[in-house]
């Protein structure tokens, strides 16, 4: 099913209120890395951001090495992003 993709302005404002992410290269996608003071840390933050996934049905992309985490956020229905993403963004700036 075809998601409607963010408007370049509302692309913008997300990243304004979401400053410590950033566009990827291709402008498909926005990626932050996150720096917690341990692995029992990083994977709490995790297992709040998959229980938000799974409720959402939205999935990030994602990595995880000892108290590193690095995520990416786009939408693969609209090949691009979406506001499921900028929902997504504010909602794990808030675990933080
Ligand atoms: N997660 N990031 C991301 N992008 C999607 O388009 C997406 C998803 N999770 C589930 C989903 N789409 C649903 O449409 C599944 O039915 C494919």
């Amino acid at each position: 099913m075809p998601v409607t993709r963010l408007t370049d302005a509302e692309c913008d404002a997300l990243l304004s209120e979401c400053p410590a992410w950033q566009l990827r290269a291709d402008g498909k996608a926005i990626e932050r890395a996150f720096r917690f003071g341990d692995f029992n840390a990083a994977f709490g933050f995790m297992t709040r951001v998959a229980l938000y996934a799974d409720k959402a049905d939205h999935h990030p992309e994602w990595s995880n090495v000892y108290n590193h985490v690095n995520i990416t956020l786009t939408t693969h229905d609209a090949d691009g992003l979406s506001q499921r993403d900028a929902d997504m963004a504010r909602a794990i700036e808030s675990f933080l």
